[in-house]
């Protein structure tokens, strides 16, 4: 009775190890599957220069969508960004570019709205947000990014304007930080509950109160929120995303 239980055990083990081979397989398969691809990888390519905010703004989406880019840095302090072969990709002679395979996209708010919708990340399916989001995004470059932004540039040495002018763009400046600060009070984001491109576009300009010797004390819901955007995974800083050099993935 013994020996043909035993020979009944002996003929299934083969085929027990077999299945066991395969599972381990798919196992060790498994992370490639879930890491980021070599395709994903080439994907992206950024063109800007460091101390730009919209190629910041760029850099900053990216990373917060998790997504490894190259970068080439383009050197505005030579001229880079009016040379022909940079003018194929940026008509109008600025940075950032974006490089998506084929495609070059411009304007660093269109740069997010495109990732928002390729990635399908850091946006919204609610047709009226989507739209709210727009609207601050052309809010944002109207109002908030040119005092700043200006402002900056004249402390950097970069631009001469005399002092009636400074408390022009401070003003503007500020008139921009009390309509966000409004908005703020209302909402836990700048469009609805969730963090949109509309947050990381304000963010990216914000960045740069401090060097545009903006006191942003006077807002605490502004403050309460950029504070809230910097603890978000994959949020990093324009010295640790944007060398001086350019960086291939
Ligand atoms: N609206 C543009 C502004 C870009 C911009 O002002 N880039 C600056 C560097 S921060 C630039 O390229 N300046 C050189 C120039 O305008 O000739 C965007 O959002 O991409």
């Amino acid at each position: 009775m013994a020996k043909p239980a035993k020979r009944a055990i002996a003929k299934k083990l083969p085929a027990k190890k077999i299945v066991a081979k395969k599972v381990v397989k798919a196992v060790v398969k498994k992370p490639a599957i879930k890491g980021p691809s070599a395709a994903q990888n080439d994907r992206f390519t950024l063109y800007g220069f460091a101390s730009s905010g919209p190629t910041y703004t760029a850099a900053l989406m990216l990373s917060l969508c998790k997504h490894p880019f190259s970068y080439i840095h383009v050197n505005l302090r030579e001229g880079a960004h009016k040379q022909p072969d940079y003018l194929v990709k940026n008509r109008y002679g600025q940075v950032p570019a974006l490089r998506d395979g084929q495609m070059v996209t411009v304007q660093s708010a269109a740069i997010l709205l495109y990732l928002a919708d390729t990635l399908d990340k850091f946006t919204t399916k609610v047709p009226v947000e989507k739209q709210r989001v727009r609207e601050w995004l052309f809010w944002q470059w109207d109002k908030l990014s040119v005092p700043v932004f200006r402002l900056r540039a004249r402390n950097k040495g970069l631009r001469q304007f005399g002092d009636e002018v400074r408390i022009m763009y401070d003003t503007e400046a500020k008139a921009a930080l009390a309509v966000l600060e409004q908005e703020l009070t209302k909402s836990e984001w700048v469009v609805g509950k969730k963090p949109t491109v509309a947050d990381v576009g304000i963010y990216g300009v914000l960045r740069y109160a401090g060097e545009a010797s903006i006191e942003l004390g006077h807002y605490p819901h502004v403050v309460a929120w950029k504070k809230k955007f910097e603890e978000l995974p994959g949020f990093a800083t324009p010295e640790q995303l944007l060398p001086m050099e350019s960086r291939l993935t």
